[in-house]
């Protein structure tokens, strides 16, 4: 039996070592009679292509972050909003597994043919820009590429950026042609796309983090028997805590092998204060997000702030 499992990223990433812990951890279990196979990123298409393929049947399972999947699900995009998550990563990956959190997700991905198992965080947002930003202003006119959901379109307009959404695949080369000045993405990810290679600075804004959900298809679950599915449950809880330590592991080391290869790159993390102009220039962008995400969106972002909060205290 082959279970399909679709990634965003590329080999050696941080998707793909979760998919190849999530084969073995199966492969293990299951005597060898589930053989489950991923398919790393390109190989299936855009993470469009893949949604697409995950919502028809063809996959199984499938990474699917917010920052394109809220076009379909505009909720989701709560995800995305700056400011609005922790300082303190730990909170936030408490948050994410809240019970609430989840209910409210399951609920919402099944509306659109999706079964949701997973919300993981895969490290804080960085950019990587071909001038210096500090201050909302240094966006000015700036061309950013940003992942396809409209909300992130709506976050850097309002800080005076040209925001150009585009898929992941497409991102090194519109740097390189300077079609786009500058991405974001979190630290990893700069290293193994080598969007360091095209840009000069990589700042910390610390405004986000990069959150991606696993999913699965439900005709997929609906023909599992019970202990498998238990078995899929069990193995997915047990990933949700390795990859955050594994996550933190690789933005680590990957940020010193790019100080390592190109020592003349900027780095630069915002202060409290260059922080505070920012949060405030974010204000358009929950208003963005009710008009996008409704009633539900307010509901979703409510649950998601009350963990985050109960989170904080408990830490
Ligand atoms: O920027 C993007 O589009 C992608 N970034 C990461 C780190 N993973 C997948 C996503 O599609």
């Amino acid at each position: 039996e082959i279970w399909r499992f679709a990634i965003e990223e590329t080999q050696g990433s941080v998707q793909d070592t979760y998919a190849k812990r999530f084969e073995q951890l199966i492969e293990e279990r299951t005597d060898g009679e589930v053989d489950v196979v991923v398919y790393p990123y390109g190989t299936l298409g855009t993470s469009d292509h893949i949604l697409e393929q995950l919502h028809n049947g063809t996959l199984d399972f499938a990474m699917s972050s917010p920052g394109h999947l809220g076009k379909f699900i505009p909720e989701v995009q709560v995800f995305l909003l700056h400011f609005l998550m922790s300082d303190d990563e730990a909170v936030n990956i408490c948050a994410l597994q809240k019970p609430e959190v989840r209910a409210f997700l399951d609920k919402l991905y099944l509306e659109k043919g999706l079964h949701f198992l997973s919300a993981i965080s895969e490290g804080a947002m960085a950019w990587t820009t071909r001038e210096a930003v500090r201050t909302p202003d240094d966006f000015d006119g700036m061309k950013f590429r940003v992942m396809t959901s409209p909300l992130l379109i709506a976050a850097y307009e309002a800080y005076g950026a040209s925001p150009t959404p585009l898929p992941y695949s497409e991102v090194y080369s519109a740097l390189q042609l300077r079609m786009i000045d500058g991405q974001v993405n979190p630290v990893f990810a700069i290293e193994e796309m080598s969007f360091y290679e095209v840009t000069d600075w990589l700042i910390f804004p610390n405004h986000a983090y990069f959150i991606a959900t696993v999913a699965g298809s439900p005709k997929f679950f609906e023909r599992l028997s019970p202990s498998r599915r238990e078995l899929v449950e069990h193995v997915i809880n047990q990933l949700q805590g390795e990859i955050e330590t594994i996550q933190q592991r690789f933005n680590r080391k990957r940020l010193e092998s790019i100080e390592e290869r190109k020592p003349e790159m900027n780095v630069v993390r915002l202060d409290e204060a260059q922080r505070a102009r920012f949060r405030e220039a974010a204000a358009p962008m929950r208003k963005k997000f009710i008009e996008l995400a409704g009633e539900r969106g307010q509901q979703l972002l409510r649950t998601l702030r009350a963990a985050v909060t109960d989170c904080a205290a408990r830490n």
